[in-house]
């Protein structure tokens, strides 16, 4: 498959749309140069929760985990472009906000693993079944960049 029509899956968590940080998210996304896909928000159903976490399952902070992921609504997205899966990973950063690096989105906004903003599929399976997840195939959009014949 194109490198460059690679799909991840983002989303940002409960706290991030608490902070009102959804548009700082996708400018950082924007300028940097991928095509958003599909947006929505929604309060995600438990079963969902469950699916989308579903490596987790029986760890023990799996319930902590659910209860602030179903916490309130997330902001759900499917971004595109050149090996978007590694290179949006190094937008987020680090799991721990404690290692995540000034200038990622983690780094520079959270200071809990527990309330870490935002969530970044980790390899394209993982992609692939999370947008598969979250999103009907209607849901996501085709288009194409058109701005080069009215911007000159
Ligand atoms: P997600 O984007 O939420 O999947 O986070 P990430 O892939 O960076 O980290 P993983 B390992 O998938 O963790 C999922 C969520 O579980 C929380 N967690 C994880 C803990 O609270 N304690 C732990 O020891 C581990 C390993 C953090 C992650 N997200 N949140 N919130
Ligand atoms: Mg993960």
């Amino acid at each position: 498959m194109d490198v460059r029509r690679q799909r991840t899956f983002i989303m940002v968590k409960p706290d991030g749309v608490q902070r009102r940080l959804v548009g700082e998210v996708i400018k950082r996304f924007e300028t940097k140069g991928f095509k958003l896909v599909a947006l929505k928000q929604l309060h995600a159903s438990d079963q969902l929760l469950r699916n989308h976490y579903a490596e987790h399952d029986g760890k023990p902070f799996f319930p902590k985990l659910l209860a602030y992921i179903g916490s309130g609504p997330v902001v759900a997205m499917v971004w595109e472009g050149a090996n978007v899966v590694d290179v949006s990973r190094k937008l987020v950063g680090a799991t721990r906000p404690s290692e995540s690096a000034p200038g990622t989105i983690r780094g520079d906004f959270a200071i809990e693993v527990g309330r870490n903003i935002i969530h970044g599929s980790d390899s394209v399976e993982s992609a692939q079944r999370e947008i598969a997840l979250w999103f009907r195939p209607e849901e996501v959009v085709e288009w194409n960049d058109h701005s080069n014949e009215w911007i000159y």
